[in-house]
């Protein structure tokens, strides 16, 4: 068993919409909409509304926090069940009260309780007026940002801003995954500026406003490694395109405050260059998140372009072409690529490229279809979770050992819970949930993280 040292932090990853359920919920998201009106869009037919129903049965599902001995826990608050009334910002007291008894069956256990803004949950009433896409929606998430620092700062230990902005851009504004299902990269472009403006604007009045506090704000990014197919200058060239645009994009605006000269000139060449203030600019310049929370699920490859190009619309694989490496293992539930080094060669890039700016990994794991197979003596013998989790540990312990500023691992997720289109068919969780009788256990995999904690601390 690998041995971490004793300030590491193993945690859990969750989020509001996929976990609370629709009761009394005033408020549409995005998805909630989505799956009214196109329900056959999600694995089932199950929709957000019918989750592992947190709204009711948080403290049940709370007890199995101390039977691991977990040390985070990361969930978000929902913009739509907090406030009833988007444009005037009223707020919902039910949901407050929610909140409030929620986090406080966290806090009581003494676990470091990380409240996340923004989870791929617009509302829907925003959306009617262009959503990200209109600057006034960086407003009106500025507001309910200030209204949760006042309502919870007491009870939250840190706060995000934002869960992978870009891969909520990319699903609903570029592959055109998720409703509303545009692919257009120029929009895309906008709203992930416009997000990261928002967020810019809540780390500088958090840290304005906030200063006595020792609380700290992060962003959760997702990072997808690019790696070329091969050595030969063009595939090297593609992969490094492909890393500019995801990668260096939002670490630079994050932790440089600005983007690089050469992303720049790429954007204007092709006239991609979102709408922008000075003003905005700027709030990029003021003040730092304090450590960087970083998900990491799968790398992404790719060669030089091959492929006919299509004419009239500029798009990122405009640029390069995907590739399959033959050695590649596989999730086949998810159809992601697993491949743990992935984790060594993130840590070395903050280490190089950004200063060695803290960090944590705040959502890695694997989701698979059918766990039930796997059950012995009542229990879910996870062993390919458990493989997932150590080879991932395994280089992340490297890196440290060589001066990764890594202080912390959280797994996606605590227990089987809703998850987007794929809905409940992949688990991801340490906890099992029965969707028809609504029980729990623990799987092997939440024993095995036990273990690791318990080892660390001796
Ligand atoms: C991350 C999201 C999580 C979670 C996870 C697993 O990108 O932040 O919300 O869903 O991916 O992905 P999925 O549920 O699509 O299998």
């Amino acid at each position: 068993m690998i041995k971490f040292a004793k300030d590491f932090l193993f945690g859990v990853s969750l989020s509001g919409p996929q976990t609370e359920g629709d009761k009394n919920k005033k408020n549409q998201s995005v998805m909630d909409y989505w799956f009214k009106i196109q329900p056959e869009d999600f694995y089932d037919r199950i929709g957000p509304n019918y989750t592992c129903d947190f709204y009711n049965n948080y403290k049940e599902h709370l007890k199995w926090l101390d039977v691991i001995g977990l040390e985070v826990y990361r969930t978000s608050i929902q913009w739509t069940r907090l406030i009833d009334d988007i444009y005037k910002c009223k707020i919902n007291d039910d949901a407050k009260n929610f909140y409030l008894n929620y986090f406080k069956e966290i806090k009581k256990r003494k676990i470091k309780l990380v409240v996340n803004l923004h989870h791929f949950d617009i509302p829907k009433i925003l959306l009617d007026n262009g959503g990200w896409e209109n600057k006034e929606t960086i407003y009106l998430f500025f507001q309910f940002a200030k209204i949760c620092f006042e309502l919870f700062e007491d009870i939250v230990d840190e706060w995000a801003t934002f869960n992978e902005p870009l891969a909520d851009v990319d699903s609903k504004y570029l592959y055109g995954w998720h409703y509303p299902k545009i692919k257009n990269f120029k929009r895309s472009i906008q709203v992930f500026y416009n997000m990261m403006v928002a967020h810019a604007k809540v780390v500088n009045y958090y840290k304005d406003n906030f200063k006595n506090k020792h609380n700290k704000i992060t962003i959760i990014l997702n990072v997808t490694p690019s790696y070329p197919r091969s050595n030969d200058i063009d595939d090297i060239k593609a992969s490094d395109f492909n890393n500019m645009l995801i990668t260096y994009s939002q670490l630079d605006l994050v932790l440089k405050g600005e983007l690089s000269k050469e992303l720049i000139v790429f954007l204007k060449e092709n006239n991609l260059l979102p709408e922008y203030t000075k003003l905005e600019l700027n709030e990029f310049k003021k003040h730092k998140i304090d450590y960087l929370s970083l998900n990491y699920y799968q790398p992404f490859r790719v060669m030089k372009k091959e492929s006919k190009t299509i004419k009239n619309q500029i798009m990122p694989w405009s640029f390069y072409d995907h590739y399959e490496w033959p050695d590649r293992r596989v999730n086949p539930y998810r159809g992601w690529e697993i491949y743990p080094e992935g984790i060594y060669d993130i840590a070395n890039l903050i280490k190089e490229k950004y200063n060695n700016f803290p960090w944590m990994i705040s959502e890695n794991g694997m989701g698979v279809q059918d766990e039930d197979r796997f059950r012995k003596d009542n229990i879910i013998n996870d062993d390919y979770r458990i493989d997932f989790i150590n080879e991932h540990l395994d280089w992340l312990k490297k890196a440290i050992d060589e001066g990764a500023n890594c202080f912390g691992y959280s797994l996606w997720t605590f227990i089987d819970c809703w998850s987007w289109t794929n809905a409940y068919k992949n688990r991801y969780g340490l906890i099992e949930y029965d969707l028809d009788t609504q029980k729990t256990n623990i799987k092997k995999s939440g024993l095995y993280l036990k273990e690791l904690i318990d080892s660390k601390n001796k």
